[in-house]
């Protein structure tokens, strides 16, 4: 069947509350006719900048607003970026994916270092993703001739939902930088955090605007919320498995081609369910004992795991050729120092202050 772009609401709904196993039934046909079901990719997920963000996206570590025990830190330089995508790759990796806490990215010499590390990845042969924050055009051109893979942005929830979320800025500036990066040769990632304390009704509106994106996002990361003390949402309840099995077959349903990942929160899940999370579709993880600030499952279990269950790691490039590289002598593009004006719709959040009022317990 050819991938549907108009999906709605109410049909994502009934998908994602059906019966379970006609649910699996369903995902792992659509899986198999578009992937090899044994087949999974890869990631492992580089901090390059930590910490310190502006931004009040009420789920996140590094919101230099909340009290985390998570340290900021400088960019990282090229030669310890360099040393840490090797050690990836010798761990069976074929993609690396550096996250910064920023915003956005602004031109300059971070930035210029940031496609410095780009251009050395993509010489070790393995997919470079970034995860910067918002980038103009211009930004994602130049990402893209410095031999980017992909770009993950995620929506993280629905348009409504992300309103209790984040306040410092709006569901349409996410949704332009994709359509940003959609304009370059780049590939998009674009997912979300189930747990948040958003309904079903949400998840499937996070799932009717990325399926209804066209193309489809080539990657999309379901991450479950990891609660991190000291954010607003400390104290959220885990989600059940079976939350997260509904939620990637029916990602895996209605957007059939594309790369479904089973991203934060694998250290709550047991191996069963983390199996029953392939069977309905997801075909990618985030490898390594850190995601980017918080635990991640221990490689060597990752692996032993992919063994139980006769899993391989896919190859580097095995869905989509790998990006020539231009240096940064030869690039055609200029540093515009462009200063876009990103929106600050700095509604009214109701957030869980009870939960941040009440005196923290001493380590
Ligand atoms: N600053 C950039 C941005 O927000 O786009 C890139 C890094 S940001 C940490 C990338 C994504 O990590 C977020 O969009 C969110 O989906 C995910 N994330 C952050 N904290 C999380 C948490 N505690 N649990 C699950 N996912 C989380
Ligand atoms: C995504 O969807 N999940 C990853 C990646 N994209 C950048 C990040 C998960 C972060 C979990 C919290 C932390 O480790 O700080
Ligand atoms: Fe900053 Fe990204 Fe965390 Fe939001 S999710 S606080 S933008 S690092």
């Amino acid at each position: 069947m050819a991938t549907r772009h108009n999906w709605t609401k109410e049909e994502i709904l009934e998908i994602y509350n059906k019966p379970l196993m006609e649910l699996l039934y369903e995902a792992a046909t659509v899986h198999r006719k578009n992937h090899d079901p044994n087949t999974v990719q890869v990631s492992t997920l580089l901090s390059i900048k930590t910490g310190g963000c502006p931004e009040d996206c009420g789920y996140c570590p590094q919101a230099a607003r909340y009290h985390t025990n998570v340290e900021g830190n400088d960019l990282m330089s090229v030669n310890q970026v360099k040393a840490q995508a090797l050690r990836a790759k010798e761990s069976g990796s074929s993609r690396v994916c550096m996250g910064a806490a920023w915003r956005n990215v602004k031109d300059g010499e971070e930035f210029d270092s940031v496609l410095e590390m780009v251009r050395t990845i993509n010489k070790l042969d393995m997919e470079v993703c970034c995860t910067l924050g918002m980038i103009t055009e211009n930004q994602a051109q130049r990402l893209a001739e410095a031999g980017l893979y992909a770009y993950n942005h995620n929506l993280d929830s629905s348009e409504e939902y992300y309103k209790e979320v984040i306040s410092t800025r709006g569901y349409q500036d996410r949704l332009d930088t994709i359509g940003n990066v959609r304009k370059t040769n780049v590939t998009v990632c674009s997912g979300g955090i189930i747990g948040m304390g958003e309904s079903a009704d949400d998840r499937a509106g996070m799932l009717v605007a990325l399926s209804t994106l066209s193309p489809q996002p080539e990657s999309v990361p379901i991450n479950a919320l990891v609660p991190v003390e000291g954010t607003p949402m400390e104290e959220q309840e885990p989600v059940s498995i079976w939350e997260m099995v509904r939620m990637v077959a029916t990602a895996r349903i209605v957007m059939p081609e594309t790369q479904v990942r089973l991203s934060a929160g694998r250290t709550q899940m047991s191996r069963e369910g983390q199996a029953m999370c392939f069977f309905a579709g997801a075909n990618s993880i985030f490898a390594g004992d850190k995601l980017l600030t918080t635990p991640n499952p221990d490689v060597n279990e990752d692996m032993e795991l992919f063994r139980s269950l006769g899993l391989n790691p896919q190859k580097a490039f095995e869905k989509k050729e790998q990006p020539q590289s231009v240096s940064a002598e030869e690039s055609q593009y200029q540093n515009l120092g462009e200063k876009p004006k990103w929106s600050r719709p700095g509604h009214k959040i109701e957030r869980n202050l009870e939960a941040q009022q009440k005196p923290k317990a001493k380590a």
